[in-house]
């Protein structure tokens, strides 16, 4: 922690603590940390096999031009391939599941809740009307049902995905496996043919040796959960077979609840084709690129001309800010996907259209706003009201006494971690303009239609991945620590965008829809501790 950092935090009256402060008082607090639990070992399981394509959701509408089913999270058991089995929780079943759509569908998805706790569907990345958001004031009972019905309009073919988002118990459920893929497939093909399409759903678990979902740690509130168990469309370091020379397709979400994932492919470059919210204006040449919980990318690479060669598709160690003793997986080069190739012969080079598509810049915003990302020790930050809102509408236009909630909120932390061998969360908060999330508040008010810019501070030692509800935005600027503003090179369509330790960027957004939207950091686990905020769109 700098100096100046240090003092800025005292004068607002917040305790500021180094990074392993943090953890020492997370872990040495009253609240004991627990015995590890012997964990099922990576080794173990089987690796290699053939990539499977996600398990898709049946479409069980009767006409044309709508997607219409029912998704039921429920506890199911998930063979390992040694007779040992995974209990996770997983909607029909499957293990990352895809629905796939075309724009212009009207979609009709009923939730059959068969968890015993509550949840909803959020529908990361897709523009829905508010009611169908899957916010956590509409959660869905154990046993009770909950529709969710909009339409796919022109402009919003992408790769986006689903999960749950009750009020603190998302990071629960995704440990358990709830997540799924969605893909808008747009009414053109935005390529030529004889490129080979693959969705990746990169998402990690954690099981102990009986196969059930180990509990959180200390360590897993404080960084996000990172499970060693890393998978891609459910298997481990699967392989992909390919003639040289072909052109692939590889549309990835990072579906992990903490893990970032810095993507190599050995001796390729990649082409970023497309972000969260669709094809880029232009093809984007990278050596790497880093993909953090909750993003999505679209790539294409020309396999090597090598005949019966083998490229691995790894993840490289990232360093995010770890708070307390480092796992080694952090260090090492995690494979994901091995693209292997056959004695064939080389396939020829596609041509790609130079450009892809059109990322109307929005404009100059009619709001500005700021939001200052921070972590602290609760109790001693009293510096909230205000600080940082910019033009909010302040605090407090949601329903409810605030400071109320925030007690209850506060106390209510090793009640809502008080599962059988979870380690309680720590105390710390994780905050979003100097106020922990609770549960009806809202923090800006806006109107539909509007052009807004926020300024996003990560005023922190640790990278935050940050996800909005509702819209997408375009980074038109970003500042590093202490230097310069610099307008981005390109633009794109993002709902997930990384913030590094002191790093700013400049957002641009239009809301369409009226509602509360929440926006947070998509480590789960900081956004169940507090940093999560609202605004309210009229
Ligand atoms: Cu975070």
């Amino acid at each position: 922690m700098k100096r100046r950092d240090f003092l800025r935090y005292s004068a607002l009256g917040g305790l500021a603590l180094s990074a392993s402060g943090l953890l020492a008082y997370a872990v040495a607090g009253r609240h004991a940390s627990h015995a590890p639990h012997s964990l099922l070992e990576a080794a173990t399981l089987p690796e290699g096999e053939p990539l499977r394509s996600l398990p898709r959701i049946t479409n069980l509408a009767e006409r044309p031009g709508l997607f219409q089913s029912v998704l039921t999270p429920a506890a199911q058991e998930v063979p390992l391939g040694d007779e040992r089995h995974a209990r996770l929780w997983l909607y029909n079943g499957k293990v990352a599941p895809l629905i796939e759509v075309t724009e212009g569908d009207d979609f009709d998805i009923t939730l059959v809740n068969e968890l015993a706790q509550e949840t909803t569907l959020h529908w990361h990345g897709v523009a829905v009307p508010n009611a169908h958001d899957g916010a956590p004031w509409h959660a869905v009972p154990p046993g009770a049902s909950r529709q969710y019905r909009y339409a796919f309009p022109e402009g919003s073919a992408g790769l986006h995905w689903f999960h749950p988002h009750p009020h603190q118990g998302t990071s629960r459920q995704i440990a358990h496996g709830l997540a799924g893929a969605l893909l808008v497939r747009p009414r053109e093909a935005l390529l030529p043919e004889g490129i080979e399409e693959h969705l990746l759903v990169v998402s990690d678990l954690r099981l102990d040796a009986g196969g059930e979902v180990a509990p959180h740690t200390a360590e897993d509130w404080m960084n996000g959960r990172e499970g060693e168990l890393l998978l891609v469309n459910g298997q481990r370091r699967p392989h992909l077979t390919v003639a040289p020379g072909t052109t692939l397709r590889l549309r990835l979400i990072n579906a992990c609840a903490g893990r970032y994932l810095r993507l190599r492919l050995d001796g390729h470059a990649m082409t970023l084709i497309g972000t969260d919210g669709g094809p880029i204006e232009e093809p984007q040449t990278l050596d790497e690129l880093l993909l953090t919980p909750g993003e999505r990318a679209d790539l294409l690479v020309r396999i090597g001309d090598q005949a019966g060669a083998s490229f691995p598709l790894a993840s490289h160690p990232y360093e995010r800010g770890w708070m307390g003793v480092k796992p080694p997986h952090l260090d090492e080069v995690a494979g994901l996907l091995e693209i292997r190739t056959t004695e064939g012969e080389v396939r020829p080079a596609v041509a790609l259209p130079r450009r892809l598509g059109r990322v109307e810049p929005l404009g100059e915003p009619a709001v500005r706003r700021r939001v200052e990302l921070t972590e602290v020790m609760p109790g001693h930050n009293d510096h909230g009201a205000g600080h940082g809102a910019g033009h909010g509408a302040g605090h407090g236009a949601g329903h409810g006494d605030h400071s109320a909630e925030q007690d209850a909120q506060a106390a209510g932390h090793a009640g809502h971690g008080a599962l059988a061998g979870e380690a309680a969360r720590p105390e710390v908060e994780f905050l979003i303009n100097g106020r922990a999330y609770a549960m009806g508040e809202v923090l800006f008010e806006g109107r539909a239609g509007e052009v807004e810019e926020w300024e996003v501070f990560n005023d922190s030692h640790m990278d935050h991945p940050f996800h909005l509800h509702g819209t997408h935005f375009q980074v038109i600027a970003t500042r590093d620590g202490d230097g310069e503003w610099r307008d981005a090179p390109w633009l794109a369509w993002k709902d997930t965008v990384n913030l590094a330790p002191y790093q700013r960027l400049k957002l641009r957004m239009v809301f369409r829809e009226p509602g509360d939207w929440l926006f947070h950091c998509h480590i789960i686990e900081h956004e169940e501790l507090g940093m999560m905020a609202a605004i309210r769109v009229s």
